[in-house]
């Protein structure tokens, strides 16, 4: 009866998201102090299971209130403000306006029929909640407006998004490709969409390929005289995007492939992706999957495909991954027949055939998206992980239901290439600095820190808003010869009379000439929360979630260690280098009316000094933007 996300589109137990059709929750939600006992309805009004019920470590069933539930939500990321959520769609902006869509369940806080929810900002950090902008009212649509993705073409914005119908009577959703066009060019909220009648623009795929797994068009590029869009599907066996060429934005031609695991990851293994080199990831043969949220873009010399594994055997839900080429590559004029597409992964003469990760933390159906300053940006969708729930919580228990919303967005991240490293780096635009309140917890200047976290950086000042950013340095002093581990960081202890925290780490080797200088040689990202408080899912990832992150040839200075860490309630994003290494992660803890606090410690054979600043962050939601007429 389970609904468990990504594997439900092609599994028909995925019924139960469909058949559940009301939450009763009986204690009243009203009162701050209730403990709530929900139980999940189909449409007759007969009951279908209890709710999981969150447990700690030992499995002892957690008593919890509606207030400790609610107090986790996120307030500077985007959330529904009821109901279910999951990945971002159709960024864009329009007319000094951006705009952000996410896959919303509006009335159900577990996946249900989707909708696009619609929120907008001038800032891109300050949003405004708009009525839901599209929702299922077509025959190709009935089930579900699925992912997608904008364009701007003539300035005028396409919308390009999956229709998915038929759920009841086929047991999957049977997926097309559908436009809507906003209905007031001149309203720079876009607060209506309109759908053509020459919809479903794409009604099915190429032949080896089905609708029950055809989704999630991208944002299109211009290539070799014709705007390209990518379609994400399961061919081979294997996670594939398609390619299709289009003049107008309403006929469109099926070219060939673009891009397959086959054609990046022949071995089927995991080496180096950041998973470490000995896990299979199942890609090949094993297991069939799909690419979800397909993604092709350029940013500056290099072209990027990015997709989301929607892998069955791993013990957490999925990632997004990504693989390089150059940019100037003619991928439409390229091989599309073979299986492994045109794309042909590597830069400078390198071949990179494995994927590098996104994220490594808990991000998944990520898009990227232009600005009008033509920034290339970021959004991904970070799902909740509370005890007692399975993959990506989709059919929720009763700490998510008492919650009131499942799912967040990520900050936007601005997309660089790098070309030392030969990466992609994502890392916080600038205007998430207008999120840093007046008060300016703790500056620090080369504080010698130890194992203990001798350095506190500030009890939290006020109660119920644990909403921080932290931007700090840290200089390793070595003595000199030997190669030594060191381990660096912030320590989050959620609740000051708790022994529970989460730790944000850079973990790594460095070493120390004659001369006394300190090179950092190898470098890591890790977010631990296998301490953290007990609504937290501990062993969901592996609880201690992060990766390599790769450093110039010859290492970097020992005073150039950075790690921000953005903190949200239960969300932390947490960027290593500026953006080289990224971890984004969930954690919940039941002391919301305490005071929490956040240290820095350091872990080496020989000093460790932290500099930085550490701000309170204010919320993101505004109840009017202020726009300037264009
Ligand atoms: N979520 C959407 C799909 C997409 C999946 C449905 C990825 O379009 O493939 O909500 O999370």
């Amino acid at each position: 009866m389970k609904a468990s996300w990504g594997r439900g589109l092609e599994d028909p137990r995925g019924c139960l998201a469909r058949a559940v059709t009301s939450i009763i929750l009986l204690a009243s939600l009203q009162c701050g102090q209730a403990h709530i006992k929900p139980l999940l309805h189909d449409h007759q009004g007969r009951v279908l299971s209890e709710l999981p019920s969150p447990s700690d470590q030992t499995g002892k069933v957690l008593d919890f209130t509606v207030h400790q539930a609610q107090a986790q939500r996120p307030l500077f990321h985007i959330t529904p403000d009821f109901g279910w959520s999951n990945d971002p769609n159709g960024m864009l902006q329009y007319n000094g306006v951006h705009h952000v869509f996410f896959q919303h369940t509006p009335n159900e806080t577990v996946f249900g029929r989707q909708t696009w929810a619609h929120v907008a900002s001038t800032d891109l950090v300050h949003w405004k909640r708009l009525p839901t902008a599209l929702y299922p009212d077509r025959s190709y649509d009935t089930s579900g407006v699925f992912s997608g993705s904008a364009t701007l073409y003539n300035g005028i914005p396409y919308q390009l998004y999956t229709g998915v119908s038929q759920f009841q009577e086929l047991g999957y959703y049977f997926q097309v490709q559908a436009v809507a066009l906003p209905a007031n060019l001149s309203d720079p909220m876009l607060v209506d969409w309109v759908k053509p009648a020459d919809n479903p623009i794409i009604p099915a795929p190429p032949d080896g390929a089905t609708n029950q797994q055809f989704r999630d068009p991208t944002t299109a590029f211009y290539q070799d005289g014709a705007w390209r869009v990518a379609v994400g599907t399961q061919l081979n066996c294997s996670g594939t995007a398609l390619l299709y060429s289009t003049q107008d934005f309403q006929s469109y031609t099926y070219n060939g492939v673009l891009a397959s695991q086959i054609g990046i990851e022949p071995n089927g293994l995991c080496a180096d992706s950041g998973l470490g080199s000995t896990e299979k990831c199942n890609q090949i043969g094993e297991g069939c999957r799909m690419w979800e949220c397909v993604d092709a873009v350029h940013v500056g010399p290099v072209m990027a495909i990015k997709w989301s594994d929607q892998v069955n055997g791993r013990s957490f839900f999925s990632r997004d991954w990504y693989v390089l080429s150059s940019a100037t590559a003619q991928v439409t004029s390229l091989d599309l027949d073979g299986p492994e597409g045109s794309f042909q992964p590597g830069v400078d003469g390198t071949a990179f055939y494995s994927p590098q990760a996104v994220d490594y933390g808990l991000v998944y159906a990520s898009k990227f998206w232009r600005d009008a300053a033509q920034r290339q940006l970021w959004m991904g969708w970070t799902f909740e992980t509370s005890a007692g729930c399975d993959q990506a919580c989709s059919t929720g228990t009763n700490f998510t239901t008492a919650q009131g919303y499942q799912g967040a967005q990520t900050l936007a991240r601005l997309v660089t290439y790098d070309p030392e490293i030969q990466e992609l780096v994502f890392y916080p635009t600038e205007e998430s600095k207008l999120l840093r309140s007046q008060q300016q917890v703790s500056r620090l200047n080369s504080l010698p820190v130890n194992e203990e976290g001798a350095s506190v950086l500030g009890p939290n000042v006020s109660r119920n808003q644990h909403m921080y950013d932290a931007d700090v340095s840290f200089a390793l002093q070595g003595d000199s010869g030997a190669v030594q581990p060191f381990s660096v960081g912030l320590v989050l202890v959620m609740g000051v009379n708790s022994d529970t925290d989460v730790t944000f780490q850079l973990n790594g080797t460095a070493t120390t000439s004659s001369s006394g200088m300190t090179n950092v040689t190898s470098l890591g990202v890790y977010v631990d929360r296998r301490n953290a408080p007990p609504p937290t899912n501990t062993t969901y990832g592996s609880g201690f979630d992060g990766g390599p992150v790769t450093l110039p040839e010859g290492g970097t200075p020992g005073t150039n260690l950075r790690l921000r860490a953005l903190i949200d309630n239960s969300l932390f994003e947490v960027f290593a280098q500026d953006g080289r290494g990224r971890v984004t992660s969930r954690a919940y803890s039941l002391a919301v009316d305490e005071a929490w606090d956040l240290k820095a410690y350091g872990s080496f054979a020989g000093s460790v000094k932290v500099s930085g600043s550490v701000w309170a962050m204010d919320a993101c939601w505004v109840d009017d933007l202020m726009i300037e007429s264009q």
